[in-house]
């Protein structure tokens, strides 16, 4: 496809059927300051080929979805302070205007799903806000229509938790704990909700996918993985820091897609040096397991 530009190194790994883990980058352009944001992408990447496969960092520039990005590319994009928070709903516009943008978990799915790659990592996933019943992220219904394996900590208690969790199982999207029985709230290891599954080996997650996918059913798997426990906060240390920011954002009028990164920015001044330090960490952590997932899918057909 014309608008797909697959980095050579992407390329030979699935024409070889090698393990690819994709990456999203609205971490990179919305969701960490810079230079911790190209930083910790370069570090997302190292964790991936650690677990020996290959990353697959994905963005939209000059009128193209990148799939692989250089370190020349990463360094540009981590700079880049114009560019766009892409949803689903915007790759078409942000090609068509040639702009740089970020992709969020869906838009990243997408991606994936046009290069043929199935797993993919990141930090933590959008979900329906609180107090708005329609402020539903597009990650949602994407994670609904894409049979991807998924890996994240869960989704932050910006969000309406229980309200997620409910829309996740209406969707039929299995939510399976990577070594624990609690689904884990990003900062928190424990949301106080639970998972569906416990698997406690990346080849039982592979197998787990694969029979998903080979009954017939088109969904993702959310796979979630508690934050490093050394890292972890307690839920009380950030849920002041979250109130704080949702009072902010509604005096502020915040609305639209700027919800997610203005949430995340309050709560990220609020808590310093502490929630980036969980954040770092946890997204290393899961892109290291989303590549040992990968390398066990690679070894089964599909
Ligand atoms: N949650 C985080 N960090 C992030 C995001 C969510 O802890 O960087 C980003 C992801 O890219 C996610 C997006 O897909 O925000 C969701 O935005 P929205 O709620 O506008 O769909
Ligand atoms: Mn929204």
């Amino acid at each position: 496809m014309d608008y797909l530009q697959i980095s050579d190194e992407v390329r030979r790994a699935l024409s070889q059927k090698e393990a690819v883990v994709a990456l999203e980058s609205t971490v990179i352009t919305h969701g960490l300051p810079h230079p911790t944001n190209l930083k910790t992408a370069l570090a997302i990447e190292t964790a991936v080929r650690a677990a020996n496969a290959v990353p697959a960092t994905i963005a939209l520039m000059d009128g193209k979805i990148l799939v692989g990005l250089s370190e020349q590319e990463l360094t540009s994009l981590a700079a880049c302070v114009t560019a766009i928070k892409v949803s689903v709903r915007d790759i078409a516009g942000v090609i068509m205007k040639k702009k740089t943008g970020g992709t969020t978990v869906a838009a990243t799915m997408a991606a994936a799903m046009m290069a043929n790659i199935r797993v993919f990592a990141t930090g933590g996933i959008g979900g329906v806000h609180r107090d708005s019943v329609f402020d539903i992220s597009a990650d949602l219904p994407m994670l609904a229509k894409t049979p991807m394996l998924v890996i994240c900590s869960g989704a932050k208690s910006i969000l309406d938790l229980p309200a997620t969790r409910e829309y996740l199982e209406t969707q039929a999207i299995p939510v399976i704990g990577f070594q624990t029985d609690a689904l884990p709230a990003f900062f928190s290891s424990d949301s106080g909700l639970r998972v569906d599954y416990r698997l406690d080996e990346p080849g039982e997650i592979a197998s787990f996918a694969r029979t998903h996918w080979a009954l017939g059913f088109s969904s993702a798997v959310l796979v979630t993985v508690p934050p490093p426990k050394d890292k972890a906060l307690d839920s009380a240390e950030i849920d002041q820091a979250i109130t704080g920011a949702l009072e902010v954002a509604k005096r502020e009028k915040i609305t639209g897609s700027a919800v997610t990164p203005f949430l995340l920015k309050k709560v990220n001044e609020a808590t310093q040096t502490k929630s980036m330090a969980v954040n770092t960490a946890l997204l290393e952590n899961n892109a290291r397991i989303a590549g040992e997932i990968a390398v066990s899918l690679s070894k089964l057909v599909i």
